[in-house]
This record gives structure tokens, C-alpha cells and sequence, in this order.
């Protein structure tokens, strides 16, 4: 028997979960919080619900990563320009896409990929690019499972319990770097994603997010718990009727790196890694959506504190499902319930990117999108993910 993509997935959900609780401890706080608030529903979908993010820095790793969690039947949905907030990437979300899939493991991971035409420093991009040539994320052992997986053969069970191993090892802390610790400092004084992102010897999980019920007595306890905690939730303000995404995140931890040198390693440390919680609430519609981003404008625009400045901007959109129905703002399923938003918020994801980041990282100013340049570096197109929700819809 071979086993199916949705278990493969279940199986790399659970087995990335078990390596960041060692590899990130405050993680492992985070779950119990998650936990503890989650109650009854832990047993449930809810329960072994997380995303992970990764950032890649060339399009072979892209393609390669598009294939690797094609097997496991993760979708690129949805395309995220983060060049807006001055970051130098752009991201989509791999996703699975059918009710029954989301059902056994609602596994996601966002993914960037580097963009070094916004390096503007032609020595340092020269230098970007050099360095990443011949960087090959996937072991070989996996490449030849995916291989099979692929094939009309795939894995059965000792085989797709080697190839979840060798999936899982790809996004693993590796405390060696690739590069010297003098480009390592130039990368980081360009931007400390750019370092982040180049300097290692593959794309590791940046973080890993639990869903929890209710994110705002989850933050309390975070701090409760002695985790520097965002300072503001992004996304919608608290509402009776959740909408979209709602995410906060703890600071980044310190890790030990070795850099080579001439006559052996050095030590330096790197600030990157981190946990975060997410709320899931109602997909929107495209009239929906355009109302929250209308929303969420006018409140960047006002001088009050955030909270205030949200929950004045956000007054008239509707908070009771029947309104939110009747308006065609959000999708429903057949039950009469909302269908949950599965997807990410460019805005929000810029928020999180910049909690880890410093105020001298701003420096890129606003760039454009480009989805078909990400589209070919992938080798895929993105999927549309109103499409997939009106699928759904009732
Ligand atoms: C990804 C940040 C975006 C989210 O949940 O919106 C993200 C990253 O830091 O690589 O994960
Ligand atoms: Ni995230």
C-alpha cells in the first residue's frame, strides 16, 4: 500500500513540530499556552493545527521545495508582494486545497524567495548570487524519494517514513554557515533577511505557529509566561464574528553560528528564529476583502493609538454572520458556517517579517510586485485562492 500525500503531509506536520520544540524551547511554552486555551478543542483539527515559514534565495529551490511539497500535497495558493513594505522578497502560501485534505492535516508553509534585483550594491548582489550558485537544498537520498513519490510507484511505508526524515532535514537548524563571517556582516548591515537567507546551508524554518481559539488571552499569557511578545496583534481588531487572520509572535532567539575561517571556525551569533500564534476566522469575498483592506487604511491613516485606531476604522463592517452573509462579504459552506480563511495577509505577513527585523532594514523603499517572475522561478502558476474558496462555497 502506498500512502497518500495527506498522510505524508500529517506525518511532516507532526515530526517539524517535534524538531522546533527542541531546536526553539520558547516554542515549547508557546504550545502549552496554545493548549491551555485551546481546551476541549485540542483533540480536534484545532489542535494539531500550525504553519511554518521558510525563505529560499534562488528559484532551483523554489522549484525543488514546489515538488517536495507537491508530494505531500501542498498547493502554492495565493501570491504576496512584500516588496510593498520594502522587503526584498516575495512569498506565496503552499497549501493542501481539497475540505477532505484540510480534514487530515491543515498543514501550510509560507515561502519566500529572495529577490536580489532589489540589492541595489552591484558588488553585494554579485556577491549574493555567488554565493548561492550550486547551494543544493535537498539531500540526495531525498531527491531520489521524491523521485519515486512522483512516479506512478510511490512510497509505501518504510520508504515514506525515510522521505518525511529527509523533507524534515531540509528545514533544520544547521549551525554552519556557508559563507565567512566578513559577507556574513556585509549581508547583515544590507538587511538582516538577505543574511538570513543566503549565509546558511539551507532554507530553515523561521518559525512555526500554532491556531489558537482566542489570540488575545493568548497574548496576555505570553507575557504572563516571560515572552517578549509583538507589541500589537496584526490584522483584524477582536470582533464577536472573526474574520481572516489574526497573528502576534515573540522576539527572535540568539543562536550560535560557526563561520569559516582561513584556519578553522568562528563563532558569531544570529538573531532570526521565532514562534508565533495565528486566529483563524471567516474567508472573505473579494468585496469582502476589499472592505478590510478600505478598513485597515483608514486606520493606518489615523493619529490614535493602534487599538483605538482599528476598532474606529473597523465600526461599520459588519459583525453578525447573518449581516455578513446577506452583504456577500464572506463565504459560507452548506452547514450555514463560515468557510475558515486558509490563507495569509501581506500586510500582516510584512508586520510579522519586521518584528524581527531592525528600523535600518527599511531601506529598500516601496518596489513592485512581479507574480510571473515568481511564477516562472517555480516553475508553477499560484492558485487563485478566491477561486478555491468559491469552490467551496454554498
Ligand atoms: C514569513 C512572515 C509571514 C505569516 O504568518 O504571515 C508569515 C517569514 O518571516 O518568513 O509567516
Ligand atoms: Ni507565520
Amino acid at each position: 500500500m502506498t500512502i497518500p500525500a495527506d498522510h505524508l503531509r500529517a506525518a511532516f506536520s507532526d515530526r517539524l513540530s517535534d524538531l522546533y520544540r527542541r531546536e526553539v524551547p520558547a516554542y515549547g511554552t508557546l504550545l502549552d499556552i496554545v493548549a491551555a486555551i485551546n481546551g476541549d478543542d485540542s483533540g480536534t483539527r484545532l489542535g494539531s493545527e500550525r504553519h511554518g515559514a521558510i525563505r529560499v534565495g534562488q528559484p532551483s529551490e523554489l522549484r525543488d521545495i514546489a515538488r517536495l511539497f507537491g508530494a505531500m500535497g501542498m498547493h502554492p495558493v495565493g501570491y504576496y508582494d512584500l516588496s510593498v513594505a520594502g522587503l526584498p522578497v516575495h512569498s506565496t502560501a503552499f497549501r493542501p486545497v481539497a475540505a477532505e485534505s484540510f480534514a487530515i492535516s491543515p498543514f501550510r508553509m509560507f515561502t519566500s524567495l529572495l529577490r536580489p534585483a532589489m540589492i541595489a550594491d552591484d558588488e553585494l548582489r554579485a556577491k549574493t548570487l555567488d554565493t548561492l550558485e550550486g547551494r543544493d537544498i535537498l539531500p540526495e537520498r531525498g531527491r531520489e524519494l521524491l523521485e519515486k513519490a512522483e512516479s506512478d510507484d510511490g512510497l509505501r511505508e518504510s520508504a515514506a517514513h525515510d522521505f518525511v526524515d529527509a523533507a524534515v532535514s531540509v528545514f533544520a537548524w544547521r549551525p554552519r554557515a556557508r559563507v565567512g563571517l566578513a559577507l556574513y556582516r556585509d549581508l547583515l548591515d544590507v538587511h538582516r533577511l538577505i543574511a538570513d537567507i543566503v549565509s546558511f546551508q539551507g532554507p530553515h524554518m523561521n518559525h512555526l505557529t500554532p491556531r489558537v481559539k482566542d489570540i488575545d488571552a493568548a497574548q496576555g499569557a505570553m507575557r504572563d509566561a516571560g515572552l517578549e511578545a509583538k507589541d500589537i496583534i496584526e490584522g483584524p481588531p477582536t470582533r464577536r464574528c472573526p474574520i481572516l487572520l489574526r497573528q502576534t509572535a515573540f522576539k527572535a532567539l540568539s543562536e550560535q553560528v560557526e563561520f569559516k575561517t582561513p584556519d578553522g571556525w568562528e563563532s558569531a551569533a544570529h538573531t532570526a528564529r521565532f514562534g508565533e500564534i495565528e486566529q483563524r476566522g471567516a474567508a472573505l469575498t473579494p468585496k469582502g476583502r476589499a472592505l478590510y483592506d478600505e478598513c485597515l487604511a483608514r486606520a493606518k491613516r489615523s493619529d490614535r493609538d493602534h487599538d483605538r485606531a482599528m476598532a474606529d476604522a473597523f465600526a461599520d463592517f459588519p459583525d453578525d454572520w447573518e449581516a455578513l452573509r446577506a452583504s456577500g462579504l464572506a463565504y459560507f459552506g452548506a452547514n450555514g458556517h463560515a468557510l475558515t480563511y486558509e490563507d495569509f495577509l501581506p500586510v500582516s505577513a510584512a508586520g510579522i517579517f519586521r518584528s524581527n527585523l531592525r528600523s535600518a532594514d527599511d531601506g529598500f523603499g516601496a518596489g513592485h510586485g512581479d507574480q510571473a517572475g515568481f511564477e516562472r522561478a517555480m516553475g508553477r502558476e499560484c492558485l487563485d485562492m478566491f477561486a478555491l474558496y468559491a469552490a467551496d462555497a454554498a
